[in-house]
């Protein structure tokens, strides 16, 4: 193959069907010569997915492959996984690219997904198969509360401006959590660290916890957290309680796997950092 190849990726959160549609409408036009003979033979390419199991867990590596006629010359592999990832991946010129390709995503959260394939060979002509995959949260950890024991200036002072003794002067905290998504790509496995859990704002400290025990936030047993905590001020002011940087502190599962506590505390000393997650083990 002397010619490169174009890898197009997009990593959304949000539903990502019409943007998916959008693309492989493009591809089509692009690649017809004639408009009634694509019309005639649209979605006459055989497409085979050659996948493990159907059945994961949440942020469990899911890897198959995709493929058509050994005798097909293809163009261009895409795959939609709605909500969080779209993926093409195109020769530059009519030059083939091989017709066994190896798509890697995963999946944050538990249900059952959709996973539609789209293969373009050298004449234009396109095939389309979908699969449904059920997450489940197996080897998963369930976190069901943040309580947070201590940080720096707790009971003191984080916003000036108000009267001294006034309880408005304590901190309004929110936390957030980020996790590593799976590997994703077609031929090649990227990861990314992705928005989680976004708490809502405990004004002038609260009770020091919120209760995310009707949230469905599953994490899987090996996968990693980057923790921040910040004082929010009006309008789209925040002050780093970590002081950063860094301005997450990054953990993971590993310590707890043989005991599996229902508790789990992290402490930073040096930061005056210290927190407790509750947790159910599935
Ligand atoms: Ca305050
Ligand atoms: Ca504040």
């Amino acid at each position: 193959m002397t010619n490169s190849m174009i890898v197009k990726k997009f990593l959304k959160l949000g539903t990502l069907l019409p943007n998916f549609i959008g693309i492989l409408i493009l591809l089509v036009i692009s690649c017809s010569k004639d408009s009634e003979f694509q019309e005639e033979v649209m979605d006459s390419l055989e497409v085979f997915i050659d996948i493990e199991k159907l059945t994961y867990g949440v942020d469990e590596q899911i890897s198959f492959t995709v493929s058509s006629n050994p005798n097909e010359n293809l163009k261009t592999v895409c795959y939609s996984a709605f909500e969080n990832i779209e993926a093409c991946y195109s020769g530059l010129t009519d030059e083939s690219i091989g017709t066994v390709h190896t798509i890697n995503l995963g999946y944050r959260s538990p249900g059952i997904r959709k996973i539609a394939v789209e293969l373009i060979n050298n004449e234009g002509l396109i095939g389309t198969k979908e699969i449904e995959v059920r997450i489940i949260p197996q080897n998963s950890i369930k976190i069901n509360k943040m309580k947070l024991v201590s940080f720096i200036d707790i009971n003191y002072s984080w916003d000036p401006e108000y009267p001294e003794n006034d309880e408005n002067r304590l901190a309004d905290l929110r936390f957030s959590l980020r996790k590593v998504g799976a590997g994703y790509g077609i031929n090649e496995t990227n990861y990314y660290i992705g928005d989680w859990i976004l708490s809502d704002i405990l004004e002038n400290q609260g009770n020091l916890e919120w209760d995310l025990s009707n949230e469905e936030y599953f994490i899987g047993l090996d996968n990693r957290i980057f923790f921040s905590l910040a004082d929010i001020d009006p309008g789209p002011l925040a002050q780093d309680i970590l002081f950063g940087p860094p301005y997450e502190l990054e953990f993971d599962f590993q310590e707890f796997q043989l005991e599996k506590p229902d508790q789990l505390r992290f402490q930073y000393p040096d930061l005056e950092i210290d927190f407790i997650l509750e947790v159910e083990w599935l």
